[in-house]
């Protein structure tokens, strides 16, 4: 999938039927199942978080399957019931201070069965889809064991009371935006209060850019302070404890240009917050929140064309999810590794025979010219990346445009013609 780039199955085969029977049935081996494949997201994972403070980004994304009513593929709704499709809740873990991109963690995959008729309120978290926040966080714990710190991040969907209170301890905070206008333990109300602090700072920062907008520098006016929130009037929390000390940090754009939506991030942690800067790192880090976005891009549309895939069936389709998963973080690694970031080990992306192929290859492109000798150490990504980039076209001039996705998706493409079964083998089999 890393090399084709695509996960339509009979495309990926290249027209080999065998192949293309060998992938489906993968797929439909009962042995085959998407908790075991979630469990391997993680093996290069937990070592590439050694020693380092971890940010566990969390979010939610619906991939839509096309269907018609004779033809459902099993699959439930998806958005307000206009579509049908399955749920995506990974958990991807980002260097906090440099944002290279260390891989899968965790995370739950899946399709809706009918509509929920009880009113949210009155259902047990465990029943409500929101327990997948709290269910990722704490799978994590042990997987991220060897880092020094971990903090898990989401966007205003993790803004959960059950959260905050479940998952920070010692070396483990939550990073939210905030979504509801929560009560505070003295009776007042969050954004009352947050409306009483007054700006501390101010500072230009860049936002990437998205979906249906370009990057743009916005000018932010910072607040923070220490809440205190009560715990809401719900019998399932009664287990938790009455208040919870946590800290609120408040950027807002007061003049954002005519047509653009002002950014507003009001964001909840247990991280310390006593100065402007450890107030403005957590911004940074929430910031980090961005490339879990370029996840699903890469995954949905832009990269692995997802949604364009022709498997029958939903729990075949929720196997193929998972998969591709794991192949799209590849993805933006040697993406990331391109650009230079910090040393990025070979083995976040390459087993010990890739990088055993990529060192033939290598050797073999450093004989064609002399001048032209990979700049990178062999035991980082950056090395892999510069082969692959060879591979793909790129001439390898330090003068010349960075090689694009497009050449690398070519050198995969030869990379993986010479390392035959490999991206199966090795990239893609749990
Ligand atoms: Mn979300």
């Amino acid at each position: 999938m890393v090399a084709g780039k695509d996960v339509c199955l009979r495309r990926l085969a290249k027209g080999v039927r065998g192949r293309e029977v060998r992938f489906n049935r993968f797929l439909g081996n009962a042995k085959v199942t998407t908790e075991r494949v979630i469990e391997s997201w993680s093996e290069g994972t937990a070592a590439a978080a050694e020693g380092r403070h971890v940010l566990a980004i969390q979010d939610t994304s619906e991939i839509n399957f096309a269907t018609t009513a004779e033809r459902r593929r099993g699959l439930g709704e998806i958005g307000k019931g206009n579509g049908r499709g399955v749920l995506l809740h990974p958990m991807l873990a980002v260097d906090a201070d440099n944002g290279i991109c260390l891989g899968l963690v965790s995370g739950h995959v899946w399709t809706r069965q009918g509509r929920c008729t009880v009113s949210h309120d009155l259902r047990d978290l465990s029943d409500k889809e929101s327990q997948r926040w709290i269910a990722t966080a704490l799978a994590a714990k042990p997987l991220l064991a060897k880092a020094a710190m971990m903090t898990a991040l989401g966007d205003r969907e993790s803004d959960i009371f059950a959260l905050y209170a479940n998952a920070a301890e010692r070396r483990f905070h939550v990073i939210a935006r905030s979504m509801h206008d929560r009560k505070l333990a003295d009776g007042t109300g969050l954004y009352a209060a947050s409306e009483a602090l007054a700006v501390v700072d101010q500072r230009a920062i860049v936002l990437p850019a998205r979906a249906q907008r370009a990057e743009r520098i916005a000018q932010l006016e910072l607040r923070f302070g220490a809440v205190n929130l009560a715990r809401p009037q719900n019998k399932f929390l009664r287990h938790l404890p009455k208040s919870l000390p946590l800290n609120y940090v408040d950027v807002r754009e007061p003049d954002a240009r005519a047509g653009t939506e002002p950014l507003r991030w009001r964001l909840l942690t247990t991280h310390p917050v006593t100065t402007v800067e450890e107030a403005w790192r957590i911004v940074e880090w929430y910031k980090r929140r961005w490339l879990i976005e370029q996840f699903f891009r890469v995954l949905k549309t832009q990269g692995f064309r997802l949604e364009d895939s022709q498997v029958a069936t939903a729990e075949r389709l929720l196997k193929l999810v998972v998969i591709a998963a794991k192949a799209a973080v590849i993805t933006i690694q040697l993406l990331q590794a391109r650009d230079g970031r910090a040393h990025q080990p070979i083995r976040l992306a390459f087993d010990a025979s890739a990088v055993a192929t990529l060192t033939a290859l290598n050797r073999n492109l450093e004989a064609q010219s002399k001048r032209l000798r990979n700049p990178h150490p062999p035991d980082s990504l950056a090395w892999a990346t510069w082969v692959i980039s060879r591979l793909g076209g790129w001439d390898g001039y330090p003068s010349s445009k960075p090689p694009g996705p497009i050449t690398m998706k070519n050198g995969l493409e030869y990379f993986h013609a010479v390392a035959a079964g490999w991206s199966l083998r090795d990239v893609c089999m749990p």
